[in-house]
Order: structure tokens, then sequence, then C-alpha cells
């Protein structure tokens, strides 16, 4: 498994580090789905208790009105998608959310701006915020889209544990998904917050029309950082009413527990997270992406915009199958 991606900057890759292909990972993919699915989950238990899912509470501080096009996002204001413009939460607001995410059993608080990037004085906002969900014994996360030079040492100094940024899909693919900013950017984003000593959660989306080889370019882009994301989200794309994506055909359930699987075996070490789109699943669907590797998930009966599966139900499914949340 040789070199690694020419886009990759040297901040983030070692050169003494194995590498992925895409190669390698569409190799992967190609296995039959016994062989695959088993393998993923020697992996799994390697590194990890194969029972234990650590839970993840989202809450959006900034909603919608962003200037950039992702095309599956319903908070880009250049698409129709029907959607309250909201101001930053305040700082009790956001403090509450958090205190019942911790009284509801997360671990973690991830808080989400529609940005491109954050301006100085939107920063402290978010700084404070990150200090005080700290201070409730929360792991603190945010994300905030692009960042400027010396915003992810303040976030870094405020203690924060995680930055949330997504490469969402291979280079290949981002410029038919994006055009208001580059793959290269977010990787310098990526590269800031680990030169500020944080720890990453990067991922991306599966189900917006890419090819498998573009998955396998994803997990191969993600998998070559060194060291690889501590945790990744797997988002399956929620085709939301109002964005270009909206009528994308959907994915063969199997090709995202394949890809959950490339992801575990690519990254042995990192917490893989069953993302977005995880309302939409049925339980047996969930069982084979844990079965996969899965190990995290986002606990809450919201993501950002849209819903997320009900905590009532992820207990009960969690009680069936013998997960005990972390
Ligand atoms: N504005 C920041 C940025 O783009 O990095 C942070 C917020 S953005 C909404 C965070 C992530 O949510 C995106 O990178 C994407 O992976 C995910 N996401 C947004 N809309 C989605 C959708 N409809 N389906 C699946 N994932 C989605
Ligand atoms: C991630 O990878 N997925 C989360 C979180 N990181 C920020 C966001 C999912 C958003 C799903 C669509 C919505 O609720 O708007
Ligand atoms: Fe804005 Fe982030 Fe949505 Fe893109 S994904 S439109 S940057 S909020």
């Amino acid at each position: 498994m040789p070199h690694a991606s020419a886009a990759t900057p040297a901040g983030l890759v070692s050169s003494a580090a194995p590498k992925w292909t895409t190669e390698d990972i569409e190799t992967l993919f190609a296995l039959p789905f016994n062989d695959l699915v088993y393998r993923a989950q020697q992996v799994q238990r390697q590194h990890f208790n194969a029972n234990d899912i650590q839970r993840s509470a989202l809450l959006s501080v900034k909603t919608g009105g962003c200037s950039e096009d992702c095309k599956y996002c319903s908070q880009s204001a250049r698409h129709e998608a029907k959607l309250e413009r909201e101001s930053m939460l305040e700082l009790d607001q956001v403090l509450a959310a958090a205190k019942a995410a911790k009284a509801g059993g997360a671990t973690r608080f991830c808080m989400g701006a529609a940005w491109r990037g954050p301006k100085d004085r939107d920063l402290e906002r978010v700084l404070d915020m990150v200090r005080s969900v700290k201070a409730l014994g929360l792991e603190t996360c945010v994300t905030l889209g692009l960042l400027r030079d010396g915003q992810a040492e303040k976030l870094a100094a405020a203690g924060l544990d995680f930055y949330n940024h997504n490469l969402d899909t291979a280079e290949e693919f981002y410029g038919e998904i994006v055009s208001t900013h580059t793959y290269a950017e977010r990787m310098a984003t990526l590269e800031k917050a680990r030169g500020a000593g944080m720890k990453i959660c990067c991922g991306g989306i599966i189900g917006m029309g890419e090819s498998r080889r573009i998955r396998a370019g994803l997990l191969a882009q993600l998998a070559n950082m060194d060291p690889a994301p501590e945790s990744v989200p797997i988002n399956h794309l929620i085709a939301i009413p109002g964005t270009p994506l909206e009528d994308v055909p959907p994915l063969d359930p199997f090709e995202f527990v394949r890809t959950i699987a490339c992801a575990r075996i690519s990254m042995p070490k990192s917490y893989v997270r069953l993302s977005a789109g995880r309302q939409g699943m049925s339980d047996e669907l969930q069982a084979l992406c844990f079965l996969a590797g899965a190990n995290s998930i986002f606990y809450g009966d919201k993501l950002l915009t849209t819903g997320n599966a009900e905590t009532g139900k992820d207990e009960a499914l969690f009680a069936r199958l013998g997960l005990r949340g972390v």
C-alpha cells in the first residue's frame, strides 16, 4: 500500500505511515459481503469492546443563511429548502441543551454553525460556549466551517476537544457538490485544527450519487491522514426537499454497510460514527452497521435541522442488541 495523494498537505500525513490507495479500498468494497463484515468485526475487536457505542449530542447554535452552496445542505441561503434562519443561540440556551444531553447519556456535545467560517467576534461567543460545556464534564466538539490563522489555537485554549470538519466526498467529486470553497481549503482547516493540538472529527456523506470509486477515494483520503481522524462520521445523505440533491436516487443499503466496514478496516482505531440518515434506517440495518464496525452515534431527537432516531427508540434498540451506550 504505497504512496499518499498529492493533494494531502504534508502536515497531515507522515511519509513513514502505511498508506491506503483508492484501489486498496475498492478491493475491500468488492469482497463478498460476509467476508467484508467479518473482517471489519475482527478489526473492531482488536481495538474496542464490540458492544460499546459512543454517544454524541448535536446542537445547531446558528442555523441557516449560509453563504456556501453545498448541494446537500438545507442551510445554504442559495437553496429553496424551507428553513427559518436563526441568529446565534444564547449561552444559557446552549447550556440547557448540553445539560439535557448529559442527563440523557451523551458524553460529547457538538455545536454546529452554518457559516463558511467564523468571524472573530462570533468565535468569541463560541469560545464561551465551549468553556461552559466543558465545565459540565462533557467532551466538546464544534463545527464552524473554514478556520483562519489563529482561530484553532483559540478554540484549543478554550478546551475544545474535537474540531469537526468533513471532507464529505473524494476530491474528484467535490466540485460537483460545492463550488464556493475547495477541497484544499478544507484540508488546510483540518491541518490548522490538528496543528493546534485538537482531535479531529472528519468524515463524509454517502449516497450523493457518487460512484463506489469516489467512496473508496474519500476513505483513502481519511485513512492516509497521520494520525487518522479520531472520529469519522459516516453520514447517509438526507435528501432534503428544496436542496439540489432532493431527487438523488437512493443508495443500496448494503453499499452503505460496506462503506462502514471499509472505514472500520482502514481506520482501525477511529470511532466510526453512524451519523445522519439513521432515522430513515430500520433497526436491522442499524444492527448491520454496528456489526460492520460503527461504534458511535448521534444521540438525541434532532441533528442540526432534521430529525434523528428518537432517544427512546435507541434505548430499546440498544437493549435488544445488548449494546452499551458510553
Ligand atoms: N458549515 C460547517 C461546514 O460545512 O463544515 C459546519 C456545519 S455542516 C451542516 C456539517 C456537516 O453536516 C456537513 O459537512 C455534512 O457532512 C453534514 N450534512 C449536512 N447536511 C446533510 C444532509 N442533508 N445529509 C447528510 N449529511 C449532511
Ligand atoms: C456530521 O458529520 N454530521 C452532523 C455533524 N457532523 C455536524 C450533521 C448532520 C446534519 C444532517 C442534516 C441536518 O440536520 O441539517
Ligand atoms: Fe454552509 Fe456548512 Fe451547509 Fe455548506 S454544509 S451550506 S458550509 S452550513
